[in-house]
């Protein structure tokens, strides 16, 4: 771990780190947040609602993923027992029903949480697609089941067609050979 890291991060210790004017910003939600109230508007793009609910919404459900989806995926992997790792998985599955539900509020029957276009909940969660999707090849589980939530699985479709997904989002077979790697080691 790098000294720079060490005291950029002295808290969790973790990357990301965004160093902006010479200071840290950890945590790679706030980050977000803090490019989206800094830098706004982003390349013309609305991230940031224009109505202060909207925006105190999104920011609820951006928390929403970290604390309910992201979390249980520490226990669906490295749980000690059969029962913590179905218990990790259980909450993901629950948390993705969550999310249908949200989709369908915050998008207003337009194609992102964002509305018309993306926003800080289509970054949190979309940002997990692949991860998602490696997921789903190593367990086997089912994670954005059409059958189940419908409006999620043709989002992560849109989402995945967008440009900068494209160009950013790591490839899938990537991360399950890495993931074998280490699960090897
Ligand atoms: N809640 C943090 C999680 C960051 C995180 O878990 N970072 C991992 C890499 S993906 C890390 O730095 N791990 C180093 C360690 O745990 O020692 C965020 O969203 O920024």
């Amino acid at each position: 771990m790098s000294d720079l890291l060490l005291a950029s991060s002295p808290v969790h210790k973790k990357v990301p780190v965004l160093i902006h004017n010479g200071k840290p910003i950890c945590e790679s939600r706030i980050i977000l947040e803090y490019i989206i109230d800094e830098v706004f508007p982003v390349d013309g793009a609305a991230l940031l609602p224009a109505d202060p609910y909207d925006w105190a919404v999104a920011r609820f459900w951006a928390a929403y993923i970290d604390d309910k989806f992201v979390a249980p995926w520490a226990p669906m992997f490295k749980g000690k027992t059969e029962e913590e790792k179905a218990e990790g998985i259980k909450q993901i599955l629950a948390a993705v029903e969550t999310l249908e539900g949200a989709l369908k509020g915050c998008s207003k029957e337009k194609p992102f949480f964002g509305g018309g276009t993306v926003g800080l909940v289509d970054i949190m969660l979309g940002a997990h697609i692949p991860g998602v999707r490696a997921t789903e090849v190593l367990t086997g589980a089912k994670i954005f089941n059409a059958a189940i939530t419908p409006l999620l699985a043709l989002w992560t479709e849109r989402f995945g067609e967008l440009d900068t997904p494209k160009k950013v989002l790591p490839d899938v077979n990537g991360m399950v050979e890495y993931v074998k790697r280490r699960q090897a080691q």
